[in-house]
């Protein structure tokens, strides 16, 4: 044991007996050492005297190959880095806690979801898909939303995504998306985009992915934070109960904070500005207590029901609309710790879809079965062996014991010489658990058929769903996955795949065939005689307007343009009110230290202007102070401020005089101009009720002027 672990009160490594440790954090604590303050010292703990040199022959060298300082050293160095994850490789993570509101046993045996107020540590991890490491947050992609249940009877991996739906119906077609979605082959160009020609090529051949294309061009796409995305399972799963009672189950997530997304423009622009975004916003949520918060949820399908809905439930091209079968929450999930250490933790954490507790179970969905293989396998390369269950962050709370030995890297020292079962030698000896006492047992589904390679005809639909997509967005949305597709398809250079793509949105909706077909230059090709254009009952839950949202401006993000010169009054009593509820309130000014306010005060400066674009705000304050004005009029920077913001939708507001700086931006603010989302106004205490209000709207979307903005 090293003498300098920040708790060192349990032994480490896997716990060896007893009752499960109820925290994930006291777990990880047990492995967590502390470096400062602590005498430098090598691997092998030998205390290190000269940090600085080589050992040289002679003060000029050359260096002597038996250092073994600086050999142990710099070989650490060389291996420091472990292959990228092949997907989802950039991504954040917490650690938090899940709370079940009831018990649930009724519907699954799983013991996390036995009794109310039951809670189980979580390790949630966020990320892109077709993006490097390094890549940047705000990518047009799905986010990977993976969370890892320490349950009390084992870890169970719920590895979904925030979108509900995927590109393809079978996992053998999943190497050929990727690689189509992935830089293109020659000269891996280019990074964290699908806007090329390989993957809109693959997308074209491919109908079933018609309903995917839907959701990846809309904002569901470009979240405006992790803590604001909605998360699925995807798959249909089965839970169990103790009486062997199977069900079907679609998982939902629903963020406390509502549904929000990005414009493209400040995505794209983010991408540069602030390529860590999301990891940024999750951690400063964190820190500042204001936890991300998610309902978990289910819907549940009895098996007899399970050829209702005229699509096949373990086609992951489909989802179930919320209107027939209702989201009935199960629990709330909490993050509220940052982890210590990226690699150790969130490089480090190893999902796998086969990690199920008895309750939870898989589908023949063929895309999940491949899963079931691919998890486990792409860890092998990617941890380095066998033994990756040991890591700290993945190892389960509870005992576990089997008799797996050896390879590479292996931590356990397992006693005794019996590694295989059954044997007598050891008495009692390691035993098997019967489902009754906790043990897991797969559903015992009934299967009969021929082996075949072919799909089922109850898979064949790929329209209705997009077209009811399509149907369910408001009118901003619409224009925006209108935008999104001509912005994609756009970049494509073969005509042929441009054409194709074309021939399958006409299958959606002719009114947006036609508007991408009008930015492309083409004619509208003619919808396929079989399918296509039917009117649905619109599902307000694919919306993410329509569903509803609450209005809190809490962690909300509100510039304060100001320069010397400024009603250091008006702005105090607004940045008061803000921050009374909940918002987080940065000064901008051409320079650091104090502003000389108007009357005589100083206001602190938070950032200087041209260090915070608008692009990482969610509104825009500007306070009166004729001289503060004057400055700001004259700063380009301040003036593509308000106007950026303003082109992103955003909620703005002027007090008094600085009207001025918006109209002079050609921003319509004067005195009646009502535009959604811009308040100018002479009289600060209801300027601030109606800015509270604009801002808990999130965007104002349907502001007409916006896209005449030059920004
Ligand atoms: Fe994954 N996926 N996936 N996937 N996936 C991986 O596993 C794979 C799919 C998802 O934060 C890999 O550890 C196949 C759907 C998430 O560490 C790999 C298929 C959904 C994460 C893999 C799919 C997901 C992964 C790469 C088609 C949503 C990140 C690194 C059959 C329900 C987890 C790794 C994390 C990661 C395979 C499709 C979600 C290669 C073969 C559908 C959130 O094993």
């Amino acid at each position: 044991m090293v003498a300098n672990r920040a708790v060192a009160a349990q032994p480490a490594g896997p716990v060896a007996a007893g009752a499960p440790i109820a925290n994930k954090l006291e777990d990880l604590a047990r492995e967590t050492s502390i470096d400062a303050g602590q005498a430098l010292t090598t691997n092998q703990g030998v205390k290190i005297a000269d940090h600085q040199n080589t050992l040289k022959a002679g003060l000029r060298g050359p260096a002597l190959l038996e250092d073994q300082l600086f050999r142990e050293k710099l070989t650490a160095f060389d291996h420091e880095r472990i292959p990228e994850r092949v997907v989802h490789a950039r991504g954040a993570a917490a650690h938090g806690v899940f709370e079940s509101y009831a018990s649930l046993s009724q519907l699954t045996k799983a013991s996390f979801l036995a009794s109310a107020g039951k809670k189980t540590p979580v390790f949630v991890r966020f990320s892109t898909v077709a993006g490097s490491k390094g890549s940047a947050d705000t990518a047009r992609d799905v986010r990977g939303f993976a969370v890892k249940f320490y349950t009390d009877e084992g870890n169970y991996d719920l590895v979904g995504n925030n979108i509900p739906v995927f590109f393809i119906q079978d996992a053998i077609k999943f190497p050929d998306l990727i690689h189509a979605a992935k830089p293109e082959a020659d000269r891996e160009i280019p990074q964290a985009s699908t806007a090329h020609d390989t993957f809109w090529d693959f997308i074209s051949l491919m109908p079933e992915s018609t309903h995917m294309v839907m959701w990846i061009m809309s904002d569901r796409a470009i979240p405006r934070a992790y803590q604001m995305m909605e998360g699925f399972g995807v798959h249909t799963f089965r839970m169990i109960n103790a009486q062997g009672t199977s069900r079907f189950v679609k998982f939902h997530w629903k963020p406390l904070k509502g549904v929000h997304g990005l414009a493209w423009d400040e995505a794209q622009k983010l991408a540069g500005k602030d390529p860590d975004f999301h990891r940024r916003d999750l951690a400063d949520a964190i820190v500042a207590k204001d936890f991300p918060e998610w309902e978990l949820g289910v819907q549940v399908v009895e098996e007899a029901d399970a050829t209702r809905f005229g699509f096949d439930l373990l086609d992951a091209t489909k989802l179930i609309p919320e209107e027939l079968v209702p989201v009935r929450p199960i629990g709330k999930m909490t993050l509220n710790r940052n982890p210590d250490n990226y690699f150790a933790e969130t490089e480090q954490v190893a999902f796998h879809t086969g990690n199920l507790v008895p309750g939870i179970d898989v589908t023949d969905d063929p895309l999940l079965q491949g899963r079931m293989f691919s998890y486990v396998d792409t860890q092998l390369t990617r941890l380095g062996g066998p033994n990756f269950h040991e890591i700290p962050i993945n190892r389960p709370l509870c005992p576990f014991h089997n008799l797996q030995r050896d390879g590479f890297h292996r931590q356990t020292i397992a006693k005794g010489r019996v590694n295989y079962e059954p044997s007598s030698i050891d008495v009692p000896p390691i035993q098997e658990v019967p489902p009754s006492r906790g043990g897991f047992a797969s559903y015992p589904e009934p299967i009969s058929g021929n082996k075949v390679r072919h799909r089922s005809e109850t898979f064949a639909d790929h329209y209705s769903q997009a077209t009811l997509f399509w149907q369910s967005q408001t009118k901003p949305e619409q224009q925006h996955i209108v935008e999104a597709l001509q912005f994609e398809l756009g970049k494509v250079s073969v005509p042929a795949v441009r054409l194709r793509m074309l021939s399958n949105l006409v299958n959606v909706d002719r009114d947006l065939a036609a508007r991408v077909a009008a930015v492309l230059g083409v004619p509208v090709p003619p919808a396929s005689p079989r399918v296509g254009n039917r009117k649905y009952a619109p599902s307000p839950a694919l919306s993410m307007i329509a569903r509803g949202n609450p209005k809190s401006i809490v962690g909300r993000k509100i510039a304060f343009l100001a320069a010397d010169g400024v009603d250091e009054a008006g702005l105090q009593a607004v940045k008061a009110e803000l921050t009374k509820s909940g918002a987080v309130v940065k000064v901008l000014a051409p320079h650091l230290g104090n502003l000389r306010g108007a009357n005589g005060g100083a206001v602190k400066v938070d950032d200087l202007i041209v260090t915070m674009p608008s692009v990482v705000f969610d509104a825009v304050f500007v306070p009166g102070g004729d001289a503060s004005v004057k400055a700001l009029k004259a700063s380009g920077d301040a003036v593509h401020f308000v106007r950026e913001a303003f082109k992103h939708a955003k909620a703005l507001a002027a007090l008094a005089g600085a009207s001025d700086l918006l109209s002079f931006a050609g921003i319509p603010a004067a005195a009646g101009a009502t535009v959604p989302g811009v308040s100018t106004s002479l009289d600060t205490n209801a300027l601030v009720r109606k800015f509270i209000a604009d801002i808990g709207v999130h965007r104002h979307w349907e502001r007409a002027q916006k896209d005449s903005i030059a920004a």
